[in-house]
């Protein structure tokens, strides 16, 4: 009798089969979810720099950079460090040439920033100074800053990061999580 054996199983077994597959499916769902929003950036955008000044080997091949350069501040997810720039008339006080990039590209410039002083600026530029992007650092507290404009870089050129706070009169600023984002 092949209709019998469908009344074999239980109702409540049914019930809790179905309601596991309902649970899984969700959790599956919410992975899902959570994975579309896991990083900062969007479809269109690709970061091509990042540093957040954690320890000595991530400011090799920099510039200005002191041996005492770190301070133990950092704004939200910036870990336990920043970088801490300050000095004199000759600028930039800081910098770094990055890596060249095959394709033209449209550059954002992101970082957080704190004012200890008279405030700073920190920037990209192509290497022959033809153009150029900056951010003006004069928040006392830890602020976001992400630039207007793009800078755009032709291909195979190494872009200059550069920072600077302090000149005739005296200025200091603290600079982490920086971000080069190519924006397509
Ligand atoms: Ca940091």
């Amino acid at each position: 009798m092949p209709f019998m054996r469908i009344n074999v199983l239980p109702s409540w077994l049914t019930n809790v089969t179905v309601s596991r597959t309902l649970f899984c499916l969700l959790i599956v769902l919410c992975l899902g979810a959570c994975d579309t929003n896991k990083g900062p950036t969007g479809p269109d955008e690709q970061i091509v720099y990042q540093n957040s000044f954690e320890i000595p080997s991530d400011v090799a091949g920099w510039e200005g950079i002191g041996a005492n350069a770190f301070r133990s501040d950092a704004p939200p997810n910036g870990g336990n460090q920043s970088l801490f720039i300050s000095g004199g008339c000759i600028g930039p006080h800081a910098y770094f040439d990055l890596q060249s990039i095959t394709e033209d590209s449209y550059l954002l410039l992101r970082c957080w920033g704190k004012d200890l002083s008279t405030g700073g600026i920190i920037g990209l530029e192509l290497p022959d100074y033809s153009s150029g992007i900056s951010l003006s650092i004069g928040a006392a507290n830890w602020t976001a800053y992400q630039s207007a404009d793009t800078l755009f870089c032709p291909a195979d050129q190494r872009v200059r990061l550069w920072m600077s706070a302090g000149g005739i009169i005296y200025s200091a600023m603290l600079i982490d999580l920086i971000e080069i984002v190519r924006v397509k």
